[in-house]
């Protein structure tokens, strides 16, 4: 793997990105991203400010085209959260839209404007004739990000993926989904994870094919930009689940999927109402894939299976190992579509560890298998139905991952608050959402639920509030003292 992107070495006109009516080429974006590059050679890590913007592609490309790790930042995320990311993962520095306010949070650390316009030195002529080829430094062990998950307890940690986990996983999908550079990727997910940077920015410009990202998530958008020559959609459930809904009134959505080569969900599994709802009004099926944020992408169903495969996230990807364990640690050989197994994985697309966390990158592996802590089945034909999750205290909301504990604490430190227990419900838009059982203070005047969901959403991140906050005298306990969570129903 000499570079991770070949399109961007060669430079040229056609389309790499474009954010509502701002667009570079790969001959501009090398010159772009490349002059930033050479100002961050030997940084160490560099915290992006990650709005889902022109800028935030850019920063992380020249990061990658200089051999520093980026770390993504979500620009909603509170003062707890952000403090704690930055004090973990210790950035040299935060590259910035020039026009994006930084919170305190980030006062400390030197700041670097993003340039997406191409240099005036005459290198960033529409081909990007005359900009040399940047040599990237790293070699495929170096990590390329550090992505923040959340799990059941304590802050997130950081997941170091290496360069070789980001190509390989994408080589895989390149494979699975008959991915190539005419295809036009159209998307509106956020720029700090998995699914919306390595999937939706860095896989189209690894096949050198673009990307259009909608700013922000609409039926309308998705079905202008589909309409208009996008070719793949990439979503979570939650999109697909409000595609669903506005079909009937919006024929033009309707149209613009059913021209699109490929509709592809992940992050959660997409509830089988929605996967017919779609098939039904638009003759094309939704396909799922199956990643984590520390294994990349491990299973998908392949583009050009013949079979429907509603609720199956399909086969094991190219140079991915995946097997079924019980819970003593015996592997289940049967692929009879009813024995139930923990997931486990291992292969190239692994992330290296949990950043300053060797305790916990020791407890998330089973030998050189990862443990995933998803349920599933296998059928006959190897591919995979995601059943369950072995932690009850995760929660996965609009498909973000949330642990139950981060909340709690963030609601433990608020005054009104003497008692708080977090778990999901199930939402038929955001899959699951967060429902906080808590014992005020002061029964008397208990905080409203409005008030705890802004002090989760300035903590923590707006998408960790509270949806639904319920009070009560006490919580369910065991003898032990340990709070009884199956005991807490609506
Ligand atoms: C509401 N808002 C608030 C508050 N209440 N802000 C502060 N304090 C409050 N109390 C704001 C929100 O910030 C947001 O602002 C707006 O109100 C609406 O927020 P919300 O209702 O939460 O969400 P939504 O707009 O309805 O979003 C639904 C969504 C979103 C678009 C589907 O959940 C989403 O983007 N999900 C994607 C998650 C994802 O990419 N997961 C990948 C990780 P504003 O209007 O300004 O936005 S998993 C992964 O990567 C693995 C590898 C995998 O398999 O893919
Ligand atoms: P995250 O840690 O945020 O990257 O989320 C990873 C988790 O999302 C996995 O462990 C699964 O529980 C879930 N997930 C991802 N894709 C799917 C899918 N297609 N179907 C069901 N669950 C999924």
């Amino acid at each position: 793997m000499s570079s991770l992107f070949p399109a961007l070495d060669a430079g040229s006109e056609r389309p790499a990105l474009r954010f509502g009516d701002r667009s570079l080429t790969y001959g501009e974006l090398r010159a772009v991203a490349g002059s930033l590059a050479a100002r961050l050679d030997g940084a160490g890590r560099v915290a992006v400010w990650a709005t889902p913007t022109l800028e935030t592609a850019v920063a992380v490309v020249a990061a990658l085209l200089a051999g520093v790790p980026a770390v993504p930042l979500n620009p909603k995320t509170g003062e707890r959260e952000l403090t704690h990311i930055v004090t973990d993962s210790g950035p040299a520095l935060v590259l910035a839209a020039a026009d994006a306010e930084l919170p305190p949070a980030l006062a400390s650390l030197p700041r670097t404007d993003i340039p997406t316009g191409v240099p005036a030195d005459g290198s960033g002529d529409r081909g990007g004739a005359g900009v040399p080829p940047r040599a990237e430094p790293a070699s495929p062990a170096d990590p390329a990000l550090v992505v923040y998950t959340s799990g059941t307890t304590g802050p997130p940690k950081g997941a170091v993926l290496s360069r070789r986990a980001v190509a390989a996983t994408l080589d895989a999908l390149e494979d699975a989904w008959g991915w190539t550079s005419d295809d036009v990727l159209v998307h509106a997910l956020p720029l700090f994870h998995v699914h919306g940077l390595i999937l939706g920015v860095l896989g189209p410009l690894r096949r050198g094919g673009s990307v259009r990202h909608l700013g922000r998530f609409t039926t309308g958008g998705v079905a202008r930009e589909l309409a208009d020559g996008g070719t793949m959609l990439f979503g979570v459930p939650t999109m697909y689940h409000r595609v669903a809904e506005a079909l009937a009134d919006e024929p033009q959505l309707a149209k613009a999927l059913a021209g699109a080569r490929l509709l592809v969900s992940g992050s959660a599994a997409l509830p089988v109402h929605d996967h017919e709802r779609i098939a039904a009004l638009t003759g094309r099926r939704v396909i799922e894939r199956y990643g984590m944020t520390e294994t990349l992408m491990n299973t998908s169903v392949r583009a050009d299976d013949v079979e429907p495969r509603t609720g199956s996230v399909g086969v094991p990807l190219p140079g991915v190992d995946l097997r079924l364990v019980e819970e003593d640690g015996t592997e289940i050989t049967a692929y009879d579509g009813e024995t139930v197994g923990e997931i486990q994985v291992r292969g190239p697309n692994l992330f290296t560890e949990y950043l300053n966390r060797p305790d916990a990158t020791a407890a998330a592996f089973d030998g050189t298998w990862f443990r995933t802590g998803d349920m599933a089945v296998r059928d006959a034909d190897g591919s995979v139905r995601i059943v369950g999750r072995k932690a009850t205290d995760l929660i996965k909301s609009g498909g973000y991952k949330i642990g139950a504990g981060e909340i709690e604490n963030a609601l433990l430190d608020h005054p009104g608050v003497r008692e708080a227990a977090v778990t999901g419900e199930p939402d038929a838009d955001l899959g699951e959402r967060i429902v906080a059982w808590v014992v005020p203070a002061d029964p008397g005047a208990p905080p409203s639920g409005q008030e705890l969901a802004d002090h989760v959403a300035a903590q923590l991140a707006p998408h960790k509030r509270p949806r639904v906050v319920r009070y009560l005298e006490v919580l369910p306990r065991n003898d032990m003292g340990k709070i009884l969570k199956r005991a807490l129903r609506g």
